[in-house]
């Protein structure tokens, strides 16, 4: 038998340490009161759809900003797009390919983010377009060798073939199957994606690479309790490449679904709350400080989150730890502040980490908001079977499986894309 060494233990006991604390157990979610999303802070109750749109969507954000995600400092930098590559005939003709840089500053400190287009041909142009960020590169999208590879940092793991930190070929199309780009580009639409760490690498560094730097003041090092972190900064991303759709005349930029997985639906959520030019919003198993409700504590809590990954909230962010009760706000008002658009949430029956039933919650909760603005809203009151997707404007489904993005995820996010951005 191989002889553990000493730190393999002491991670072991953490790891059941933290196993004995998770709760799975809906007999032992708490009773919780949800804030109500239609009562403004000084208690009048929001009635019409002006006063949740003048008021109530300000207020919300505001909290979100000060304590969950945090405010993007300052003003936006100065932006530069470059069209680095376009072949029209990629993937056996069907598709065309971009590559655009996106630098965010002047020389002193380069900064950029690059976009992968995929672009169906022979469609209409200007096309509508799913966004999302990607874990481990553009080039672990498709196995497309043309694409650039990255050289940016990223988390060891020899499944994708990423050896010190650094992306190797063994990497090009290594999470080929949670995009299926072939699909979406048959069901005719574009598809872009960048690397979340072009704009934030995924570790603790006290923010001091990525763009945070570039909006310190003056003598500050760093962003300050109720400033962005990495989610902060990531969404930021989300919302530049934005402004680089509305440049290219191949996109309907008023036709731009977000979407993301994990860390990055809890993205995808807090950029589609933010910029209302996000026309369709997509949640995949974003779990706490995504869909979730952070009050049930099920599965990965707030005190969980923050401490394993320090860097993604506003500090702000951790005087919630074991303290949910207390939080102004909870996950349902983060889909509420992206009414009226839709917005579809979706979970995986073994994810129970990221707790289906809080995803499903959120939604639920939600649809007050969706009704005053006109909607249909959410249709469900209890959690439909596996498979069994709603597609109201407040989408859900849930299917067998696990932490992923599947071809069957995809279908129905096109399904639900289709119904609801395309006439
Ligand atoms: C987990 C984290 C989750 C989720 C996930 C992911 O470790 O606890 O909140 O974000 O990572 O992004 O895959």
């Amino acid at each position: 038998m191989k002889l553990l060494p000493p730190l393999s233990l002491i991670l072991m006991c953490g790891t059941f340490a933290v196993a004995q604390e998770t709760n799975y157990d809906e007999a032992n979610v708490p009773d919780y009161t949800l804030p109500d999303s239609l009562t403004l802070a000084d208690g009048t109750k929001v009635t019409d759809a002006a006063v949740w749109t003048e008021r109530r969507r300000p207020e919300i954000l505001k909290l979100f900003e000060e304590h969950v995600y945090g405010r993007v400092p300052g003003q936006r930098t100065e932006m530069r797009f470059e069209v680095v590559s376009t072949e029209k005939g990629s993937l056996g003709g069907k598709a065309q390919r971009k590559e655009v840089s996106v630098y965010f500053t002047s020389e002193e400190y380069e900064q950029k983010m690059d976009i992968l287009i995929y672009l169906p041909n022979d469609v209409k142009k200007p096309v509508p377009a799913f966004v999302g960020l990607n874990f481990s590169g553009n080039h672990t999208i498709h196995s497309d060798s043309a694409i650039t590879l990255s050289k940016q940092w990223m988390r060891n793991n020899e499944n994708l073939g990423i050896e010190n930190n650094r992306a190797t070929e063994k990497s090009r199309g290594a999470s080929a199957s949670r995009w299926q780009v072939e699909r979406i580009i048959e069901r005719g639409y574009a598809i872009a994606t960048i690397y979340c760490g072009d704009l934030d690498p995924d570790f603790h560094d006290g923010f001091q690479n990525g763009v945070h730097p570039l909006f310190y003041q003056e003598g500050q090092t760093q962003p300050a309790k109720d400033e962005w972190g990495t989610i902060g900064a990531w969404a930021w991303g989300l919302s530049r490449a934005m402004d680089y759709f509305e440049t290219d005349e191949d996109i309907d930029h008023e036709r731009v679904t977000v979407m993301g997985h994990s860390r990055l639906g809890k993205t995808a959520l807090w950029a589609g709350a933010q910029d209302e030019r996000f026309a369709l919003i997509i949640s995949n198993s974003s779990g706490c400080g995504g869909a979730a409700l952070s009050r049930r504590r099920f599965g990965e809590t707030v005190k969980r989150i923050n401490t394993n990954f320090p860097h993604w909230f506003c500090d702000n962010f951790k005087k919630f730890n074991d303290n949910e009760d207390e939080l102004p706000v909870d996950q349902h008002m983060l889909i509420a502040l992206i009414a009226p658009r839709p917005v579809y949430v979706a979970s995986a029956e073994d994810d129970l980490w990221a707790d289906p039933r809080g995803e499903f919650l959120s939604a639920k909760h939600a649809h007050p908001v969706y009704r005053l603005l006109g909607t249909d809203g959410f249709a469900a009151d209890e959690m439909p079977g596996l498979n069994q997707p709603i597609l109201r404007t407040i989408g859900y489904h849930i299917r067998p499986g696990k932490h992923d993005v599947t071809a069957y995820d995809w279908e129905r996010f096109m399904d639900f894309a289709d119904r609801h951005i395309i006439d």
